[in-house]
């Protein structure tokens, strides 16, 4: 139980800074024991402000304050005065120098929140607010400063010394140390600060801008990642210049780097000219990454790079403008992404994810809005919500403006605001005056929370060859959120004749050859829309391309889905029919009596996809994959795991068996395409062919197994190993899973990023993750409860993805959790916050295990000293 509540923080208590800080010169000692932190600010009274006379105040956390020195002249102890997470100094003049001391010990920093150490080298993550755990400071975002930064450490054990912006000078010190100083030109909120050092290796590459400046590009890893390093350096590359080509974004420094670290809370962070990242988001080799890995890579690097502009040049005023720069740059980092592979295929990942876990949140105890109106403790808002939906949020503009404006907005975007730090409605705004449209419903879409629901019925009338859409919306009630307002939302359509041909969409009885596919603009709760000129009845295919994040409701019939599967010309939608026709046969099977035979048309769709090889490969990959249980808890009302996964297991089985000649074929089919490669035809046909194994060892086919085996021992990269590997783990041929298991991690166990793999697939098993063995992987020696993706790779595996292993009527996944969340919110709070979110969504589930979920957040909510992170957490799931 937490004695004294967190304070909540809302947006409309924003006020502008009363100072403003316009240099900052650090000095930073590194020792063993601790680390010594000069800060010097140049400091005035910013003339915005209305708080005249308004005392000093800088934020701190876990400091040890050494001395404090205004213009020259250190204070004496009644000048400031240090209130809990605050330094005050009472009385400045209008303009000053400020210098603090401070003392801290990264050896002890296991929250991983400003600087730290990591596999013996001290690194710093300052977003969102870690800087002030390094010096006192006015720690937010819209106090923008020029930062130049002197590192000082022992030369052997810390060779490398960096920071922001350009190296400036270095040299000996006594005693065998040595200093480098950087300067960052750039003025940048605090947590964009950045610092690493240790001894690593460095990989050096360049880069030519668009107007011919050579830019230093460099890697800083450990010795024994020095191979891993090619992927991650050719994907900045094709960042860097599709940044140029697509938004007109040339880089600013002259070096770019980027560092790897293996203790790291997220993915990796965008520090200026130093990103940083999470080794398992960074390196990569063929045998040791999957396929998925390498996307992962490329999207992250991706997006670290386009915060240069999106997040770096202009920045957020506050915290609850998250989205301005997450949104955008996610925008920006799948539009990379599809244009570096297959589009359709990015866009169905995008979707899955959206409509599995972003809808989940949405739904959820902790919705909010794009732009959150308040927040206990901003660690917890870097959700899919602000994340993703930000993304799609984006996308609709997009969609709404079309690639010219969209991009003559972006233009003026930057443009305007280059140097500022600003809100989501200034981004609106530069997109409404490039565009001459408006957007003030469209602004909704910032301030609402929830998922929107789209109705559609339709009316045929063969004699006028009249074809009528009803389409309703409206926004379920969210926490503190009801009565919503209609949303703008672009609804992308397409209609087809009986043969499966497009028609044209008229609008009027006049027109004659209207588009074969429309963005209708639905502003109101109900529009009726009209198409003519139609001599049969219409197949409706909506919302293409996932046009906007919304659930659609429409009586699709099973044969209606079948011919989207085959004819629409929308790759999305056709994927999008056979999910829904799988989710409808798997649905069915729940509400009906034991042996209820599954639908003959589902097989037959699913053979069609298996034999037609003039088919996308890309596509039937992902078409094949049936939904996942955490979607199709997500669509219950009342989720009973062992329900659905028992009945997604049968239409697996029953798939299997039927198709097991077509499944031998395309695993055949798929090895024989020959050398390593990483195209996406590649990928498609490593995915194919691991599906193909994972469906025949779910039969237990012994011909599957001989596969898998084969497979294991002889592949030559990662995806294939990991496939073949998975299919064990995942089947009942108990003695090979466990041959396997261990002669997998004797090959790889001193590879970190491989060892979280193999935890993971474990973990996520329903036939290898049961209790008793998840609770021994936490006793294995390869186990750090210290190391994020560690904790991750087997908890967060476990209650994320092995729903059937999690979710026991007995509440003993539960406990768990919560047992392990409380020993976790001691050490590190934010992966606390996160590995408990499973269980905020107990009223999801049927009483008996709701009531269960709801008494191990009880448990949580019990404890002593309770972080603020899983506080506000518990707190919001249990109102
Ligand atoms: N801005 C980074 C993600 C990030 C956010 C918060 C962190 O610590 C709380 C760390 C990284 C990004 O979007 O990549
Ligand atoms: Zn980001």
């Amino acid at each position: 139980m937490r004695t004294n509540q967190p304070q909540t923080i809302y947006l409309n208590e924003y006020q502008v800074p009363a100072y403003l800080v316009d240099h900052v010169d650090l000095r930073f000692e590194l020792f063993e024991d601790g680390a010594r932190v000069h800060s010097t600010m140049t400091v005035r009274k910013n003339p915005e402000s209305s708080q005249a006379d308004a005392p000093l105040e800088l934020n701190g956390d876990s400091l040890k304050l050494e001395s404090v020195t205004l213009d020259g002249s250190q204070l004496a102890g009644d000048a400031y005065e240090e209130q809990g997470d605050k330094l005050v100094v009472h009385t400045v003049p209008a303009q000053f120098e400020l210098n603090v001391v401070t003392w801290i010990e990264p050896q002890n920093n296991t929250r991983l929140e400003g600087l730290y150490k990591s596999s013996g080298m001290f690194c710093t993550q300052c977003e969102a607010e870690g800087f002030r755990c390094i010096t006192y400071y006015p720690d937010r975002p819209d106090v923008m400063a020029v930062f130049r930064t002197r590192v000082e450490a022992d030369k052997a054990d810390y060779p490398i010394l960096l920071s922001n912006g350009n190296p400036i000078e270095q040299g000996e010190l006594e005693g065998g140390r040595h200093f480098v100083t950087w300067e960052d030109p750039f003025p940048k909120p605090a947590y964009l600060f950045a610092l690493v050092a240790g001894d690593l290796v460095e990989k050096k590459d360049t880069f030519t801008t668009c107007s011919g400046r050579s830019i230093d590009l460099r890697m800083y890893v450990e010795p024994r990642n020095s191979a891993k390093c090619d992927f991650a350096m050719d994907a900045l590359k094709r960042s860097m210049r599709w940044d140029e080509e697509v938004y007109g974004r040339e880089y600013d420094l002259d070096i770019f780097m980027i560092v790897a670290v293996d203790d790291f809370n997220m993915g990796a962070m965008e520090n200026k000219g130093l990103n940083i990242f999470n080794s398992s988001c960074v390196l990569a080799s063929q045998e040791t990454a999957t396929d998925a890995s390498f996307q992962r890579i490329e999207a992250i690097v991706a997006h670290e790079y386009f915060h240069n502009w999106s997040g770096n040049r202009v920045t957020c005023r506050d915290w609850f403008q998250l989205s301005l720069k997450e949104g955008f740059t996610v925008f920006r980092d799948a539009q990379f992404s599809a244009d570096m592979g297959s589009p359709t295929v990015k866009r169905i990942e995008d979707a899955t994810l959206l409509r599995t876990a972003q809808f989940a949140e949405d739904a959820g105890p902790m919705a909010h809005p794009v732009r959150p109106a308040s927040y206990m403790e901003i660690s917890n808002f870097y959700t899919l919500t602000i994340y993703e939906k930000g993304a799609e949020v984006v996308r609709m503009i997009h969609n709404l403006l079309g690639d010219e404006l969209f991009r003559k907005g972006s233009d003026l975007y930057f443009e305007r605001h280059d140097g500022q730090a600003v809100t989501t409605d200034d981004f609106v705004r530069a997109m409404e005056d490039a565009s001459g449209r408006d957007l003030s419903q469209f602004r909704l879409w910032y301030e609402q929370a929830g998922t929107p629901v789209v109705t559609v019925s339709d009316e045929y009338d063969k004699q006028s060859g009249v074809y009528r859409l009803n389409i309703r919306q409206s926004i379920p009630d969210t926490p503190g959120q009801s009565g919503k307002k209609p949303q703008h939302i672009p609804f992308a359509l397409g209609l087809l004749d009986q043969t499966g041909q497009p028609l044209p969409l008229n609008l009027t009885a006049d027109e004659q050859n209207g588009p074969e596919e429309r963005v209708l603009e639905l502003t109101d709760a109900e529009h009726s829309f009209e198409f003519y000129g139609l001599s049969d009845r219409p197949v409706p295919s909506l919302l293409r391309n996932f046009s906007a994040p919304v659930r659609v409701q429409y009586p699709w019939t099973r044969e209606q889905l079948l011919f989207l599967m085959s004819h629409d010309p929308d790759g999305f939608n056709r994927w999008d029919a056979g999910q829904r026709l799988a989710v409808d046969v798997i649905q069915s099977l729940m509400e009906a009596s034991g042996d209820a035979e599954i639908d003959s048309r589902l097989v037959e769709a699913y053979r069609s996809l298996l034999n037609d090889t003039s088919l996308d490969q890309a596509l039937v990959a992902k078409m094949l994959l049936l939904p996942s249980e955490a979607y199709l808890v997500e669509l219950a009302d009342q989720a009973d795991v062992p329900a659905i996964h028992e009945a997604r297991e049968r239409v697996l089985t029953h798939l299997a068996t039927s198709l097991r000649e077509e499944l031998v074929a395309c695993y055949r089919r798929s090895l024989a395409q020959g050398d390593y490669q990483l195209t996406p035809d590649a990928i498609a046909h490593r995915s194919l062919r691991n599906t193909a194994l994972a469906w025949l060892l779910h039969i237990k086919d012994v011909e599957g197994l001989a596969f898998a085996l084969d497979q294991y021992q002889t592949a030559d990269n990662m995806t294939d190993r990991l496939g073949a590997l998975r299919a064990l783990v995942n089947s009942d041929f108990v003695d090979e899973r466990e041959k396997t298991l261990a002669d997998f991690y004797d090959q790889f166990r001193d590879d970190p990023q491989v060892v979280e793999m193999w935890f993971s697939v474990q973990a996520a098993s329903h036939q290898a993750g049961q209790l008793p063995q998840i609770k021994a992987l936490l006793q294995h020696s390869a186990f750090d409860w210290k190391n994020p993706n560690k904790v991750r790779s087997v908890i967060g595996a476990f209650a994320g993805q092995n729903l059937a292993g999690f979710h026991k009527a007995d509440g003993s996944g539960y406990q768990f959790l919560a047992d392990q969340v409380c020993r976790l919110d001691d050490s590190n709070p934010q992966i606390a916050a996160r590995l408990i979110s499973p269980l905020t969504r107990w009223k999801k589930y049927a009483p008996q295990y709701g009531q269960q979920m709801k008494a191990a957040l009880e448990h949580v909510r019990n404890k002593n000293e309770l972080s603020r992170d899983v506080y506000e957490v518990v707190l919001k799931s249990l109102a």
